[in-house]
C-alpha cells in the first residue's frame, strides 16, 4: 500500500541529529550520612558489580555486591537437578487427576452457584477452597526449593578515619545524570572531598580521596564480609584480597569468587598491618576494587555453571590493565560509557526545578505534606523517572545477568525472597522501560537469561507435563521462581508456585526487542525458542467441556486463586504468544504446520469476559471477589490484555472499548491502593485505559506511599520493580506504540501540560522527539531508524506516511 501524508505540513529534516540529554543537574542529594543500608544508602553499580554507599564519616561502609554470587545449586549438591521431584509418570498423574477435578469443580460451581442482583447489589460466591483430594493433587505438582539457593551480598569495603574527629558541611549526592556519586565534608578546617562510580568498561569501582590542603588524608582501608568461608590477606603493600566460596558450597565444583582493592596514595606513607592498609598524610588516595566469580551462564541442560578461570586472576588482569590509567582517564570512559545509553532520551516536565536547593528527603517529605512548590514536585517527578534508567543501566549491561528483585544491591546472606528472578509479573516489570526509553542495550540480559533456561525448561515440560490425552508435550515451561542454576522445575508455595505461564509471558520481551529494533536477524536466532513456547500451550490446553474452549488447566490467578480452568491471567498470555508467533511467523515468511496448529488453537481458546457486575473477568466463572474487589488485592493480572498484553487497545474498536469500560470498573472496585510494584502496574494500566490524570494519581501514590528516602521503591521491602515499572508507566502517558500507531501524549495528566521529550522510542524502530503546551504538541519530530511505514495520532490528527531509514520528519514544527 502506498502511504501518503494526510495533512501537509510534513517536512523531511535531512540530517539526523543526534539527539542530545536536555535535561541536567538531575541529583539525589542529602545533608547526612546513611545508616540503614534499604532507605538510605545510594546505589551505584555496572551490571557485574554493585554498590551501597553509606558515605559515612568517620567510617565509611560501601557494600559491594557481584552479581553472580549465589548460594544453592550444583556447588551446594553435586546431585542438583534444578528442583525436580518424583518421576514423570507420578507428575502426569497428579496433573491428569488435578484437570478432571478441576472441570468437575468449575461445572458444579457453575451449575449450583446462583448470582443474585437485588438491593445490595450483584452477588455471588466464590469457588470453594480445596478438598484435601484436590489439594493432593496440586501439591502432587510442586517442586524442591532445598538447593534453590539465594543471591548474597559479597563484602563491605571500609575508610576509617586514623582519628576521628568532628565534621561540618557534610554534603552527600548521587548526579544520575553522570552516574557518580560524592560526598563533600570539612574536618579541622579542612574541606575533604570523597567520588564514587563503577565502570562498565574498566569493570572496576573506583574511589577518589581528595582533599583542599596537602598531606592531610590518613585513613585506614579494610574489608569485611558477611560471608563465612573467606581468606582476607594484604599482598603487594597495596592490595587487600578477598577469596572464598559460598559456605554452603561443599561439592568440587562449586562457586569462587574473588576480590581485590588496591589503595594508591599520592604522597604520604603507606603501611600494611595484619588485614588492613594505612596510609597518613596523603594528599590524595584513589582506590579501586573489582570483584569476579567462576560462573558462566550455561545454554545447555547439564549444569555446567563453573569455568576452570581462576576469579582471582581475573580480578588481577583487570586491576593491572587499569593501573596506568589516571583517575580522569578512569571517569572520563565511565562517564562516555554511562552517558552513551543514560543521554539517548530526556523528558522535561513543565517548569520542573529543584528552585530551594532542597535535599531529596525533604523534597520527598513536601511532596508527602503538599508542602512543596510545583516547580518542586515536578522535579522530583522527573528525578524519580529517571532514576529508573539510571538503575537499569547500572543493574542490567551486555553479558550480566539480569536485574533481579533488587536490581543488583542486596544485603547479608538471605535478601527478601533470595532477590530472585520472580515471573509473575517483577522481572517482567524490570524490562518494561528498557525499549521504550531507549536502552535496548540494558534489555539484552533477560533475553539471554531466559534463553539459558529453555533447555531446562524442556526436561520440566516433559516431566511435569501431558496432553489432555497423556500423550507427551512438546516446548519448553518454567514458573514462578527461578535462580542462576537453571531451577526450572515449579516451587512449594502453594498459593503461587503453579505459573506455568510464566515462560510464555517472558516471551514478549524477545517479540518487543524485535518490534522496537526491527533487527531481523534477532528475531531469526530467538524464533524457535518462541515457537516452542506456543507449541508446549498448543499441546498443553484442555478442552472445558462447558463451552468447548481450549483453557489452560490448572489455571491459578497469580497469587490470589483460587485453582480452577482458563483464569483470565492465563489465557490472556496464552492468546499474547499465540498472536507474537503468528506476528513473528508472518515477519519471517514461515508458514510451516506448527504455525499452522498456534494459529487454530488461538481461534479456539476461551477469551475476555465481562461479567455480571460490569467488571472485567478475572475468572471464568462469577466469583464474588471480582464483583466486590478482595481488600485491594495487588495482582490484577487479568489486566494483561491491556497491558502489557496487546490484545485490548481503547479506542481501536466498539468491542476493545466495552472491555476497556470494565477493566476500569475492575480498577475502581480493587482500588488504587496495593504494593509498590502493584502501584506501578496501575500507572501503565491507566495510561493505556487513555486517564492521564489517573495515572498520575497513582505517580504520586506511589512517590508518597511506597519510596524511600533514596528513592528505592519499596514494596515493602525494597523491591526496585516499582522503580522500573513507574519509569515505563510515566513513559506510556507520553507515547503509545502498541496498536497499529504511535500516539504522542495518549494520557497525559494536567500537571504535566506543558513539557518536552527526546528519544522515546516506539515500535517500528522510530525515535520521538516532542514539546508541548497547554497539552497541545507544538513540536513534533520522528527519526525513523529502520525506514519503516508510519502512522501517527497527535493533537487529534492522524498522519500517515513513508519513511526513509536514518531520516527525521518533522510533523509540527515551533515557529
Ligand atoms: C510476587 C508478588 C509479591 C512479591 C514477590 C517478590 O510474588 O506477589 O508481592 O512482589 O513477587
Amino acid at each position: 500500500m502506498k502511504l501518503k501524508a494526510l495533512i501537509t505540513g510534513l517536512f523531511l529534516t535531512s540530517s539526523f541529529i543526534l539527539i542530545q540529554g536536555q535535561v541536567s543537574g538531575l541529583k539525589l542529594n542529602y545533608d547526612f550520612p546513611a545508616t540503614v543500608w534499604e532507605s538510605e544508602a545510594l546505589p551505584i553499580g555496572n551490571g557485574h558489580i554493585g554498590a551501597m554507599v553509606f558515605g559515612g564519616v568517620p567510617v565509611d561502609v560501601i557494600q559491594v555486591n557481584e552479581h553472580t554470587l549465589w548460594s544453592g545449586g550444583p556447588g551446594k549438591n553435586p546431585k542438583y537437578n534444578g528442583g525436580h521431584l518424583r518421576t514423570a509418570v507420578e507428575n502426569h498423574q497428579s496433573l491428569q487427576n488435578a484437570r478432571r477435578a478441576l472441570q468437575e469443580k468449575v461445572r458444579d460451581f457453575r451449575a449450583n452457584n446462583t448470582i443474585k442482583v437485588g438491593a445490595s447489589g450483584v452477588t455471588s460466591s466464590d469457588y470453594s477452597p480445596e478438598d484435601e483430594q484436590l489439594r493432593s493433587y496440586i501439591e502432587g505438582l510442586m517442586g524442591d526449593r532445598t538447593d534453590f539457593g539465594s543471591y548474597q551480598s559479597l563484602s563491605n569495603i571500609h575508610i576509617a578515619d586514623t582519628q576521628p574527629s568532628a565534621f561540618t558541611n557534610y554534603s552527600r549526592e548521587l548526579d544520575i545524570d553522570n552516574a557518580i556519586q560524592k560526598i563533600t565534608y570539612s574536618q579541622a578546617g579542612v574541606n575533604y572531598t570523597r567520588e564514587y562510580f563503577v565502570s562498565y568498561p574498566d569493570n572496576v569501582i573506583v574511589i577518589r580521596l581528595t582533599a583542599d590542603k596537602p598531606g592531610k588524608i590518613s585513613k585506614k582501608f579494610y574489608l569485611t564480609s558477611p560471608q563465612t568461608n573467606i581468606n582476607v590477606r594484604v599482598n603487594d603493600y597495596n592490595i587487600i584480597t578477598m577469596e572464598g566460596s559460598p559456605a554452603d558450597h561443599v561439592a568440587p565444583k562449586k562457586l569462587k569468587f574473588a576480590q581485590q582493592l588496591k589503595v594508591i596514595p599520592v604522597g604520604g606513607t603507606l603501611t600494611a598491618n595484619e588485614n588492613k592498609i594505612t596510609v597518613e598524610n596523603a594528599d590524595e588516595i584513589l582506590i579501586l576494587s573489582s570483584a569476579a566469580t567462576n560462573y558462566v551462564q550455561s545454554m545447555d541442560a547439564d549444569f555446567s555453571f563453573f569455568s576452570k578461570k581462576n576469579p582471582l586472576t581475573v580480578v588481577k588482569h583487570t586491576l593491572n590493565r587499569i593501573t596506568q590509567k589516571t583517575y580522569t582517564e578512569l571517569l572520563n570512559t565511565h562517564k562516555q560509557d554511562y552517558k552513551s545509553l543514560y543521554d539517548r532520551m530526556s523528558v522535561t516536565l513543565g517548569n520542573a526545578a529543584n528552585e530551594n536547593n532542597k535535599t531529596t528527603d525533604k523534597l520527598l517529605q513536601g511532596y508527602k505534606n503538599n508542602t512543596n512548590t510545583t516547580a518542586e514536585n515536578l522535579y522530583l517527578e522527573q528525578l524519580y523517572y529517571q532514576y529508573g534508567r539510571y538503575l537499569l543501566i547500572s543493574s542490567s549491561r551486555k553479558n550480566t545477568l539480569p536485574a533481579n528483585l533488587q536490581g543488583i544491591w542486596a544485603e547479608g546472606l538471605n535478601p527478601p525472597w533470595d532477590s530472585d528472578y520472580h515471573t509473575n509479573i517483577n522481572l517482567q516489570m524490570n524490562y518494561w522501560l528498557a525499549e521504550q526509553t531507549n536502552l535496548a542495550d540494558c534489555h539484552l540480559p533477560v533475553i539471554e537469561y531466559v534463553k539459558s533456561l529453555v533447555p531446562r525448561g524442556t526436561f520440566t515440560a516433559q516431566h511435569y507435563h501431558c496432553k489432555p490425552d497423556g500423550g507427551p508435550v512438546r516446548g519448553w515451561v518454567f514458573y514462578l521462581e527461578n535462580n542462576i542454576w537453571a531451577n526450572t522445575a515449579p516451587g512449594t508455595w502453594y498459593t503461587a508456585f503453579y505459573f506455568p505461564a510464566a515462560a510464555a509471558w517472558m516471551c514478549q520481551d524477545v517479540w518487543e526487542y524485535y518490534r522496537f529494533n526491527q533487527d531481523k536477524q534477532f528475531l531469526e536466532e530467538n524464533y524457535q525458542m518462541m515457537l516452542n513456547a506456543a507449541l508446549f500451550w498448543v499441546d498443553n490446553l484442555w478442552r472445558d467441556t462447558r463451552d468447548g474452549k481450549l483453557v489452560a488447566n490448572p489455571s491459578y490467578s497469580p497469587e490470589h486463586g483460587q485453582y480452577s480452568i482458563g483464569a483470565s491471567s492465563d489465557q490472556a498470555i496464552i492468546c499474547e504468544l499465540f498472536d507474537m508467533v503468528i506476528k513473528a511467523s508472518d515477519a519471517l515468511g514461515k508458514s510451516t504446520p506448527e504455525v499452522e496448529e498456534v494459529k487454530a488453537a488461538k481461534r479456539q481458546l476461551s477469551g475476555p469476559h465481562i461479567g455480571i457486575g460490569g467488571q472485567f473477568m478475572e475468572w471464568k466463572d462469577e466469583l464474588q471477589m471480582d464483583i466486590t474487589g478482595d481488600n485491594e488485592h495487588r495482582h490484577a493480572n487479568h489486566l494483561f490484555w491491556l497491558h502489557p498484553g496487546t490484545q485490548i487497545i481503547p479506542g481501536r474498536s466498539q468491542l476493545d472499548d466495552l472491555f476497556a469500560e470494565a477493566m476500569k470498573k475492575t480498577l475502581n472496585v480493587r482500588g488504587d491502593g496495593g504494593t509498590g510494584w502493584s502501584k506501578a502496574w496501575k500507572i501503565n494500566f491507566w495510561a493505556r485505559l487513555r486517564d492521564g490524570n489517573r495515572s498520575h494519581k497513582l505517580v504520586t501514590e506511589i512517590l508518597k506511599e511506597s519510596t524511600l528516602t533514596n528513592l528505592f521503591d519499596t514494596h515493602p521491602p525494597f523491591q526496585i520493580d516499582g522503580n522500573f515499572g513507574s519509569t515505563a508507566g510515566m513513559t506510556e502517558m507520553l507515547v503509545q506504540s502498541q496498536g497499529d500507531c504511535i500516539e504522542i501524549l495518549p494520557s497525559l495528566p494536567d500537571a504535566w501540560s506543558t513539557g518536552s521529550f527526546k528519544g522515546i522510542k516506539a515500535r517500528g524502530n522510530f525515535e520521538i522527539d516532542a514539546e508541548w503546551t497547554d497539552g497541545k504538541v507544538i513540536s513534533l519530530k520522528i527519526t525513523s531508524n529502520s525506514g519503516n511505514d508510519c502512522i501517527v495520532k497527535c493533537n487529534g490528527e492522524t498522519f500517515s506516511f513513508e519513511t526513509k531509514a536514518g531520516n527525521s520528519y518533522d510533523l509540527y514544527k515551533k515557529e
